[in-house]
């Protein structure tokens, strides 16, 4: 097969002008009858052959202009000669059989749980009838259901219903791939919101019957995204309605369809008892993402899929503001980065490294990335800072106003950019053109009250990019006097060139700067720093995330030095920290942050960065070491943290209480290295809401003392599915190394371990690879489990095969004998015979 060429793009030969969809529902042969208006599109002047997207599709009749016809069929759509076709506009009809019980990819018309539902971004719809399955071709819908089933849904508004059948009416034009179809036995939780120009639209979530008291945590989130949008962003709600379902069996977290969302039911349903603070935060960031993107991605959409990052990137930005709006802005600034680098930087550094706008691909669906989305976001990010708050809303008023309606690119976003603020972004498009993570060297000087920064940038060459030209990039600086004062206050330096000196007059002494405050760009600061700077830092600075950040660089130069020379830990790194665990003035869920050391995967990757293979073993047991050394230093402070976070009383999932509880469980995981897991038990004993069952489990797992607490769990969870996602998840992250892959192999063999489900296999398999002395066992027995799994998963549910292949991806780091074992189980998937296009592209990319 041929990549996908960004290059050669080219507009649709005809434009449509109406879809008329009707469903005859039956699990395994449901008949869809489609009515398309054609037109020529005079962007594309000539006569032209109708060529239609269709997979998996039988097809019963066509016709054009009611004159039937038998258009060339291959494997990924059908042919209609330009002589077939009349010059000007016409009608084309279908029917097509699919199954959707027999569709296990998730991908089109699917059942789950006795309902049917619908996937069709990225090419989905191409699986439920013929058509022009890309983004640039947009046309309003009207959409018949016929079923026996009590609720029948599909995008924008109800418009006829009668015995067995419905209307659905969507008047905004609208791509295929936010088509949706909902039909099954269901529940409504319902509400409704007064739009700011006083329209009343009515609210529902969708559940099986018996979940509707896990919904008001998702319904106060929808309300509360709806208002934020009005305000922040003067975007109000079109539709009458506004539907929310939840199906168990879903690839991602959720969908944006027009007027009709579709979502994982893990990202809806939600009480005390069953999710955890987490749970209800992810609830609240994802209800948000997918509303907003009803403007950004629905009434402004991409003009192919090379522009994801356009829609993907900006609602990641949108819902990441609304979430600091909602709950501390710091804090949510350090979880974002925190995603970024585990997620987003380990992708960048590696064989997968991409940019935020790829320009060429076989399987769209591998793009859906961290770069496209927390890096595109970032981009975003950047763009705001150096045009500031006023240039950012008269950007993105331009751009609602010119682009509604439009399926845009890039250049129209920036150009958006460029013509409200007068600045030239041709520099600054490099961050959606060119992939990796620069690296920002630093060096210092100070003479005569004159204080000099310089700053060198660097990029490694990635896959087909070998040479890196210099990117804009915004340093936020602050500096401070020995006191401890600031005397320089937070000021955006404008990096354009390789190399680039700042320098700050006037000053009474040498400072400490305070260097890319709140994360200024996704960039990695290399300068060598004494730990005293460090500490400085995280005592004095006025910048929230530089002081977690100072935290966090000195716990990983001690667990370096650690893990180099085997040296006992650093008892000043340690007392720091039982300041900042005391400073009653710090909101508890940054002193919970603070007290989260960096993640094995985090020391792994420095370790290979400074030239030196990582051992995960040795990483884990040094890890451990130092938790220990602070637990026994901080003892006293951190049991009376312990007793004063406890939240007593309802519980309440606001980020104040959630915090506390953080902190709370920090402070036992640090204990439980010491207490022999007392404090877990007498926790889990006592817990009155998940986020305490989850933590206490995990620390007595940890403690060796996991078994009653184990099948306790079971017991009391095992008809209730998320949580016992949960529980699957939680022994394998906990397993001690040299064990996981035989818990892992228990655990599959399981009757819970419903591995058809995405859910259920990423709770198994994803806590896996995320163990990562377990997973990286010299053994390398975690490995051959691992990809025994995705071979046998592929032929069943390719896009879930294909994202978990990346647990391979940072092979490259590890000793030879490690590689040696990878590269062995990669090039076993590989040689399948039958393997997916999907899980090909992306093993193939890991081997490089
Ligand atoms: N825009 C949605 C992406 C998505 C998706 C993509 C490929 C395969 C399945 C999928 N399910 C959802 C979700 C979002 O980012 O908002
Ligand atoms: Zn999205």
């Amino acid at each position: 097969p041929q990549p996908t060429l960004l290059a050669e793009y080219q507009p649709y030969p005809f434009t449509v002008t109406g879809v008329e969809l009707t469903f005859r529902l039956a699990p395994a042969a449901t008949r869809v009858i489609a009515k398309i208006g054609f037109a020529p599109n005079p962007e594309r002047p000539g006569r032209h052959d109708l060529r239609l997207d269709g997979e998996t599709l039988t097809l019963i009749s066509a016709a054009v202009d009611g004159r039937p016809l038998s258009p060339t069929i291959d494997g990924a759509g059908l042919t209609v000669p330009a002589a077939a076709l009349p010059q000007g506009p016409f009608t084309w009809e279908a029917e097509v059989e699919i199954d959707p019980k027999g569709n296990t990819a998730l991908e089109g018309l699917y059942m789950s749980g006795g309902m049917y539902c619908t996937q069709c971004e990225a090419e989905g719809f191409r699986k439920i009838t013929f058509y022009p399955d890309r983004p640039d071709v947009m046309a309003p819908f009207k959409v018949r259901i016929e079923s026996d089933l009590p609720v029948l849904l599909s995008n924008g508004n109800p418009t006829a219903e009668g015995e067995g059948w419905a209307e659905w009416t969507d008047p905004w034009p609208k791509p295929a791939y936010l088509f949706a179809l909902v039909a099954g036995d269901l529940a409504a939780v319902r509400d409704s919101f007064t739009t700011m120009s006083g329209r009343e639209v009515d609210l529902a979530i969708w559940v099986r019957d018996g979940d509707q008291d896990r919904c008001p945590y998702a319904m106060d989130s929808l309300i509360r995204s709806m208002k934020w949008d009005e305000e922040a962003y003067g975007r109000e709600y079109d539709l009458d309605v506004f539907n929310i379902v939840a199906v168990d069996d879903f690839n991602m977290g959720a969908m944006e369809n027009k007027g009709l969302n579709i979502f994982n039911s893990k990202l809806v349903l939600a009480s005390p008892e069953t999710a955890t603070d987490a749970d209800f935060e992810r609830i609240e960031g994802v209800i948000a993402h997918e509303y907003f993107h009803n403007w950004t991605g629905n009434r402004i959409t991409c003009r192919d899929w090379f522009q994801l990052c356009l829609k993907e990137g900006l609602t990641v930005f949108r819902d990441q503001e609304f979430t600091s709006d909602m709950r501390s802005a710091p804090v949510k600034r350090i979880d974002d980065v925190l995603t970024l680098r585990a997620r987003q930087f380990r992708e960048d550094m590696g064989p997968l490294a991409h940019p935020v706008r790829p320009d060429s691909y076989f399987e769209i669906n591998n793009f859906y990335t961290a770069t496209v989305y927390e890096k595109g976001a970032e981009v975003i990010g950047m763009l705001k800072r150096l045009v500031g708050e006023d240039g950012y809303r008269r950007a993105l008023d331009l751009y609602f106003d010119r682009h509604d309606g439009d399926a845009a690119t890039i250049e129209d976003w920036l150009k958006v950019f460029e013509d409200a603020t007068g600045r030239d972004l041709a520099q600054f498009k490099r961050w959606y053109t060119d992939a990796g993570t620069p690296r920002l060297a630093v060096t210092e000087d100070w003479q005569d009250g004159a204080y000099t920064l310089t700053f060198t940038q660097k990029t490694a060459p990635t896959p087909g990019q070998d040479v890196k030209a210099p990117r804009v990039i915004p340093i936020a600086v602050g500096l401070l006097n020995p006191n401890g004062d600031e005397v320089v206050p937070t000021t955006v330096l404008e990096m354009t060139k390789a190399t680039q000196s700042f320098r700050f007059d006037g000053l009474a002494a040498r400072p400490v700067p305070s260097l890319l405050r709140g994360f200024s760009a996704p960039v990695v600061l290399d300068r060598a720093v004494e730990p005293a700077e460090r500490a400085f830092l995280l005592a004095h600075d006025t910048d929230p995330f530089n002081r977690w950040e100072a935290g966090r660089a000195l716990a990983k130069d001690v667990l370096i030095t650690m893990i180099a020379d085997g040296t006992d830990p650093d008892g000043g790194f340690i007392d720091a920290l039982g300041r900042l665990l005391a400073d009653e003035t710090l909101d508890p869920a940054f002193r919970a942050l603070c007290l989260r050391l960096p993640s094995e995967d985090d020391l792994a990757q420095t370790l290979h960065d400074a030239g030196r293979a990582p051992d995960p073993a040795h990483i884990h047991g040094q890890r451990k070491r130092l938790a220990t050394a602070i637990a026994r230093r901080l003892e006293t402070p951190l049991a009376a943290t312990y007793a004063a976070m406890a939240t007593p009383g309802a519980f309440s999932p606001d980020a104040a209480s959630a915090g506390r509880r953080a902190l709370r469980l920090a402070c036992l995981a640090l204990l439980n290295r010491i207490d022999g897991g007392d404090r877990a038990a007498a926790l889990y004993n006592d817990a009155g809401n998940m986020t305490e069952s989850a933590g206490a489990l995990a620390c007595l797992i940890e403690a060796g003392r996991g078994e009653a607490a184990t099948n306790a769990f079971y017991e009391r969870w095992h008809e209730n599915r998320l949580v016992i996602d949960k529980w699957f998840m939680i022994q394998l992250l906990h397993a001690a190394p040299d064990k996981t892959a035989a818990t892992a192999e228990r655990l599959a063999a399981h009757p819970d371990f419903d591995w058809k489900n995405p859910n259920r296999f990423r709770a198994l398999l994803g806590a896996l690879g995320a163990n990562h002395a377990g997973f990286h066992d010299a053994s390398g027995a975690a490995y051959r489990f691992y990809a025994d799994w995705l071979l046998k998963l592929d032929p069943v549910n390719p896009q879930i095969t294909a994202r978990m292949s990346t647990a391979f991806e940072t092979w490259a780091r590890y000793d030879a004998d490690r590689k040696a074992l990878i590269r062995a189980e990669l090039s076993r998937i590989l040689h399948h015979p039958s393997l997916s296009r999907d899980t090909r592209e992306m093993v193939t990319r890991i081997l490089g």
